[in-house]
C-alpha cells in the first residue's frame, strides 16, 4: 500500500480503487507526502530540580523532536540505537492500518532494536486527525523517550471550528531523580510498589512549585483576545491528572485525534496515553499579567503516588517570579466524582463529513475483569516479597496476568508458528464471576500466560471491561493498540448485562484509543476487527503493564489482497 504498487484489479478491488480515486477528488488527500525524520537515540545531560543525570534522548532532546504530518501523509521514521539498552517506538494511537510491524511494543509487533541496531518505522496516517504522540515502548525507557505527533487535517480542509490563532504542543510528564530503569528493576525485585516520582512537567520542565526549578517554568505567552489551541498529552508514566487554567475556562474539541463535540470545562482530566486538544482564548483585559496552569494527580492506589502539584505560566507580559501565582481549583486528588463529571461531557462531533460509525449489532462480547492480584512468595524469582501480606504484586485481566515473550508475536503469527510462544486461550470472560465492587475473593493469585483472543476479520467486538476491587480499586487507562474505540457505555458497581445495555449510546459516543475503566465502575466499549495484526491491549499506568495488566487481539486476514497483513520490512529486528 505504502509503496504504491499496481495491483490488479479483480472485482471487489475495482471497487476499493474507485473509492481510492474518488478519495484522491478531495481536496488535499492528493497532496499526500512522504515524511522523514531520524531518530538518533542518544544518552544527553539533563539537570532538574537540582539533580543532573544522563537520560535516554531522541536527538538529545527532552522532550523529543514534535512530528507533524498531514493526514493522508506517509511517514517514515529511521532509528538508530545508540544507547545501551534496547528500544522500541510506539505511535500512540496511529491506527496503523495493515502496517502492523511499524506499531512498536517490544515483543508484540516486533523485537527490540538493540544498541547499534537501526530500524525505520515506515506507516501512512489514514483517517485521523489532531493530536497523537510517540513514546518508547520497551521497559519503562519512555519516561524520557517521547515527543508529540501532530496530525493537521489535509491541506485544504479547515478544522470544524474556528482556527486557532496558535496551536502549542503541551506534553505532561513525570520526572525521577532516579533513574526509572532502576526504580522498575527495584520493584520488581522487591515485589513491593515502584518510588515514585518527583515532579510533573510540562514540555519537560517542573516549573516554580518544587525545589531548585523556578528557573525550568514552561511558559506560553499570549496576547490578549486571541485563541490558542493546547495539544495536551498526558505522557506520564503512572498517573491520571486532573489539569487547569486558572481565571480560564477551555473548550475541548478533541480527543485522541478524533474530533468531540465541542464543550467547556474549567478542569479537565487526562490519562497517560490520552490526548485532548482544547482552546484557550486570552482575556481581552486580562485581571493578572500570568496565570497558572496546572496538574495535579487524580488516583485511589492504596500505595504512595506522586502528590505534587506542577505549574506551568500562562504569561500576558513576562514576569520576573512566578512563584507566587494563585493555583487553579484542582479536585482533591480521590474525586472520582469529578472524574465522572467530566468524562460524562465526551461526544463524537458525528458530523456529515465526521459520522459515527458505531456498531450496532456485535459479533463476539467479551467481559474483561481488570485489576491489581499477586503471586505467592514462594514463585519468588530471587527477590523478597513486599507486596500485600508477603506476596508479590501483579495485575490481570481475567485472572490471567500477560508474559512477555521472548520473541515477536507478529512474527509468530506471520510464520503461523505459535507453539511455545502464545496460546489462543485468553478467556472471554473471568474463570470465576465475584460481587468485583464488593467483597473481594480469598485467593488474589493470579495466572500466569501469554495468551491472546483470536478474531476473524471484520469481526464486531464489545468489550466490557470491569474494574475490581482486588487490593483496592483504582481506575486503569486502557490502551487499545491498532484502533479506535467506541465508548458506548460506562457506569459505577458491577455491570450489569440486563439493564446497562439498553442505556448504550449508540448514536454520538467518543472514539478514543484509551480510556479508563472508572474507579469501582465498567466501560463497554465497540470495535471492529477489520486491521490484521496483533494488537496488545494493556494498562497504560507502566506499574501495571510491568505487573502484567495486558492482553493481546490476533485479527486474522481477511479474504481481500488489501485485507492481510504484509511481509514484515528487511530491516525488522530479529530476536
Ligand atoms: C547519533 O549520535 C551519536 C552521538 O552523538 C553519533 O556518534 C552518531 O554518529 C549519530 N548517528 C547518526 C546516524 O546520526
Ligand atoms: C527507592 O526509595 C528507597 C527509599 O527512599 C531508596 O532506598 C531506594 O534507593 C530507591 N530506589 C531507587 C531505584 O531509586
Ligand atoms: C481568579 O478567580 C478567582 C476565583 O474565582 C478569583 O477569586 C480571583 O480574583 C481571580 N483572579 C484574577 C486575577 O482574576
Ligand atoms: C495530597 O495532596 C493534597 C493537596 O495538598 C492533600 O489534601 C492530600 O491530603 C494529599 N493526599 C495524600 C494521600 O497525601
Ligand atoms: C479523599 O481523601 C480525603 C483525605 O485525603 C478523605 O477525607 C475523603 O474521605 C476521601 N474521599 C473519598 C471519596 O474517598
Ligand atoms: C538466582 O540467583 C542465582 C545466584 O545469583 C543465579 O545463579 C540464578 O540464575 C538466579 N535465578 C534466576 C531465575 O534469576
Ligand atoms: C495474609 O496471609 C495469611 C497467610 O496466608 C492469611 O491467613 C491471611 O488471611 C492473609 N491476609 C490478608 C489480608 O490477605
Ligand atoms: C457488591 O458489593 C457492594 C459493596 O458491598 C454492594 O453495595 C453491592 O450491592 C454488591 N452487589 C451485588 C450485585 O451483590
Ligand atoms: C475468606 O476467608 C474468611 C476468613 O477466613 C472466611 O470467613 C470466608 O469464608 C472466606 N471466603 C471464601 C469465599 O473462601
Ligand atoms: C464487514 O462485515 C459487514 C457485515 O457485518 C459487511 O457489511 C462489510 O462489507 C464487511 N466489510 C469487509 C471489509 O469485509
Ligand atoms: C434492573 O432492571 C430491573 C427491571 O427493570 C429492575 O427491577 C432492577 O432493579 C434493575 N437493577 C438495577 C441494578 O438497576
Ligand atoms: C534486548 O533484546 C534482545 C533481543 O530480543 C534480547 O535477547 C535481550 O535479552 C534484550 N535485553 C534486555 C536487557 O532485555
Ligand atoms: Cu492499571
Amino acid at each position: 500500500m505504502a509503496g504504491g504498487r499496481r495491483l490488479r484489479c479483480l472485482p471487489p478491488a475495482c471497487l476499493l480503487l474507485a473509492v481510492a480515486v474518488a478519495l484522491l477528488a478531495i481536496p488535499g488527500l492528493a497532496a499526500a507526502r512522504t515524511r522523514r525524520y531520524t531518530f538518533n537515540v542518544t544518552m544527553a545531560t539533563v539537570t532538574r530540580l537540582c539533580v543532573t543525570k544522563s537520560i535516554p534522548t531522541v536527538n538529545g532532546r527532552f522532550p523529543g523532536p514534535k512530528v507533524v504530518v498531514r493526514e493522508g501523509d506517509r511517514l517514515i521514521v529511521q532509528v538508530h540505537n545508540n544507547i545501551n539498552s534496547n528500544v522500541t517506538f510506539h505511535w500512540h494511537g496511529v491506527r496503523q492500518l495493515l502496517s502492523g510491524w511499524a506499531d512498536g511494543p517490544s515483543y508484540i509487533t516486533q523485537c527490540p532494536i538493540r544498541p547499534g541496531q537501526s530500524y525505520a518505522y515506515d506507516f501512512r496516517i489514514v483517517g485521523q486527525r489532531g493530536t497523537l504522540w510517540w513514546h518508547a515502548h520497551f521497559s519503562w525507557l519512555r519516561a524520557t523517550l517521547y515527543g508529540p505527533l501532530v496530525i493537521l487535517p489535509p491541506r485544504g480542509v479547515p478544522y470544524p471550528f474556528p482556527k486557532p490563532d496558535r496551536e502549542v504542543p503541551l506534553m505532561i510528564g513525570e520526572w525521577f531523580n532516579a533513574d526509572p530503569e532502576a526504580v522498575i528493576k527495584q520493584a520488581l525485585q522487591t515485589g513491593g510498589g515502584p518510588n515514585v516520582s518527583d515532579a510533573y512537567t510540562f514540555n519537560g520542565l517542573p516549573g516554580p512549585t518544587y525545589n531548585c526549578s523556578a528557573g525550568d517554568t514552561f511558559k506560553l505567552r499570549v496576547t490578549p483576545g486571541r485563541t490558542y489551541m493546547l495539544r495536551i498529552v498526558n505522557a506520564a508514566l503512572n498517573d491520571e491528572l486532573f489539569f487547569g487554567v486558572a481565571n480560564h475556562t477551555l473548550t475541548v474539541v478533541q480527543a485522541d485525534a478524533s474530533y468531540v463535540k465541542p464543550f467547556a470545562a474549567t478542569t479537565l482530566v487526562i490519562s497517560p496515553g490520552q490526548t485532548m486538544d482544547v482552546l484557550l482564548t486570552a482575556a481581552a483585559n486580562p485581571s493578572s499579567p500570568a496565570f497558572a496552569i496546572a496538574v495535579a494527580p487524580y488516583t485511589n492506589t492504596v500505595g504512595t503516588f506522586d502528590n505534587t502539584t506542577a505549574v506551568a505560566a500562562l504569561e500576558y507580559a513576562p514576569q520576573a517570579s512566578l512563584r507566587s501565582l494563585p493555583l487553579p481549583a484542582l479536585p482533591l486528588y480521590n474525586d472520582t466524582g469529578a472524574v465522572a463529571n467530566f468524562s460524562a461531557n465526551f461526544r463524537s462531533l458525528a458530523s456529515a463529513q465526521y459520522p459515527a460509525s458505531v456498531p450496532r449489532a456485535v459479533d463476539r462480547k467479551f467481559f474483561f475483569a481488570v485489576g491489581l492480584g499477586a503471586d505467592p512468595c514462594q514463585s519468588r524469582v530471587n527477590g523478597t516479597c513486599q507486596g500485600p501480606n508477603g506476596t508479590r504484586f501483579r495485575a490481570s485481566m481475567n485472572n490471567v496476568s500477560f508474559t512477555m515473550p521472548k520473541t515477536s508475536l507478529l512474527q509468530a503469527h506471520y510464520q503461523r508458528r505459535y507453539s511455545g510462544v502464545l496460546t489462543a486461550n485468553f478467556p472471554a470472560v473471568p474463570p470465576m464471576p465475584f460481587n468485583y465492587t464488593g467483597t473481594t475473593p480469598n485467593n488474589t493469585f493470579v495466572m500466569h500466560g501469554t495468551r491472546v483472543v483470536p478474531l476473524s476479520f471484520n469481526t464486531t467486538v464489545e468489550v466490557v471491561l470491569q474494574d475490581t476491587s482486588i487490593l483496592g480499586a483504582e481506575s486503569h487507562p486502557l490502551h487499545l493498540h491498532g484502533y479506535d474505540f467506541y465508548v458506548v457505555g460506562t457506569g459505577f458497581g458491577n455491570y450489569d448485562a440486563n439493564n446497562d445495555t439498553a442505556r448504550y449510546n449508540l448514536v454520538d459516543p467518543v472514539q478514543r484509543n484509551t480510556i479508563s475503566v472508572p474507579t469501582a465502575g465498567w466501560v463497554a466499549i465497540r470495535f471492529v476487527a477489520d486491521n490484521p495484526g496483533v494488537w496488545i491491549m494493556h494498562c497504560h499506568l507502566d506499574v501495571h503493564l510491568s505487573w502484567g495488566l495486558a492482553m493481546a487481539w490476533l485479527v486474522n486476514d481477511g479474504p481481500l489482497p488489501n485485507q492481510k497483513l504484509p511481509p514484515p520490512p528487511a530491516d525488522i529486528p530479529k530476536c
